[in-house]
């Protein structure tokens, strides 16, 4: 399997971010990357290439262009300002305070943004931005048939980041973006399988009444987890897209026996589905051992079901999102990938 992969995702290199009431040293790392960029090499996956540019265009089908130039100049705002550190918002629009878009960067991080765990940092945009070209070139090696199935190895992650917030240490949404890639590039249905830890509330609320992405996501119940306000399973989607969007909440604790069955039954409506792409957002903070979640996969759990994505039989572009066993990391990832290709083989 090819990987996409670019050098600049380590331009994002917060310090801290606010969890449990602290400030705490980033759990979302460089490091991060470059181990499952070694083991791709080490188990020798297949050929590592850089992405392609594809420009602002195709991440504006996704995001508002007043939320990309905003991420594309905050930090520059910032340092304007005299402050050298990294840029965490600390205000937001909430019930009671009117909905305007501040002049300030200080009330503009907070009108853009749903947590203060996401560091804006001077080579955010950069990293993002090379982040959504990864996406994006996984897209196109898929879209025009010269790979079947892609490993974007994307960072920052994407799956938090809606049309206009970011967040959940994502700002924007590379699964959303080359989802609608596919789309605008001729994919009549395109299915987003999330199986990263926590919610996908980003590409949910960037899809939510389109019948033509299928989103599901498998995560940390919401009434426990973080992001909290969205991921339960009412949520079916809305409008066009009432029926699209299915959500498998499950309790802290949930082992891979009961993992297993919600994800088997995910891969039933993506085959009901019949898309034309699938999308993984692969997170593999599912880990046993992950620093800020509560589920208990081990390292060969993620082989079997990457291997059952393979006898989905489908063109597959595996986009990277969350993991913070760091020092797991690169087998976990690489054991969905290889999970897939040796049942792909077969
Ligand atoms: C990003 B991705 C938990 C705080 C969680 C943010 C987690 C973002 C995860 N006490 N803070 O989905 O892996
Ligand atoms: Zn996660």
């Amino acid at each position: 399997m090819l990987t996409v992969y670019s050098e600049d995702h380590a331009l994002q290199d917060g310090k801290a971010e606010l969890i449990d009431g602290q400030l705490l040293p980033c759990f979302e790392m460089p490091r991060r990357a470059f181990l499952i960029r070694d083991r791709v090499r080490e188990v020798g996956l297949g050929e590592i290439v850089p992405p392609e540019d594809f420009g602002r265009a195709p991440i504006e089908r996704v995001h508002d262009p007043d939320f990309v130039a905003f991420l594309a100049g905050a930090w520059d705002e910032w340092a304007a300002t005299g402050r050298t550190c990294d840029a965490l918002p600390w205000t937001w629009p909430m019930r009671t305070l009117r909905q305007i878009r501040p002049r300030r960067i200080d009330g503009l991080m907070g009108y853009y943004s749903f947590d203060a765990g996401t560091p804006i940092t001077a080579g955010t945009w950069r990293a993002a931005y090379a982040s959504a070209q990864t996406a994006l070139t996984g897209a196109r090696l898929i879209a025009t048939g010269e790979q079947r199935a892609v490993f974007a190895l994307c960072r920052p992650p994407g799956h938090h980041a809606a049309a206009d917030l970011y967040g959940g240490y994502c700002f924007l949404n590379n699964a959303a973006i080359a989802a609608q890639f596919l789309i605008d590039g001729g994919a009549e249905r395109v299915a987003i399988l999330d199986v990263d830890y926590h919610h996908g509330n980003g590409t949910q609320a960037i899809f939510y009444d389109r019948p033509d992405v299928l989103f599901l996501s498998l995560h940390g119940d919401p009434a426990q987890e973080f992001p909290y306000y969205l991921g339960w399973g009412d949520e079916r989607g809305a409008g066009a897209g009432e029926g699209f969007n299915v959500n498998y909440p499950l309790p802290w604790g949930t082992g891979f026996p009961a993992w297993g069955e919600a994800f088997e039954d995910a891969c039933r409506k993506v085959a009901a589905y019949a898309p034309d792409v699938l999308l993984v957002s692969l997170g593999v903070d599912t880990y046993k051992d992950d620093p800020i979640s509560k589920f208990r996969l081990e390292s060969e759990d993620f082989a079997t079901y990457g291997a059952r994505i393979a006898r989905l039989g489908l063109p597959t572009l595996f986009v990277m999102e969350g993991g913070y066993a760091v020092e797991q990391i690169g087998i976990n990832v690489v054991n969905v990938l290889t999970g897939f290709e040796e049942a792909r083989a077969r």
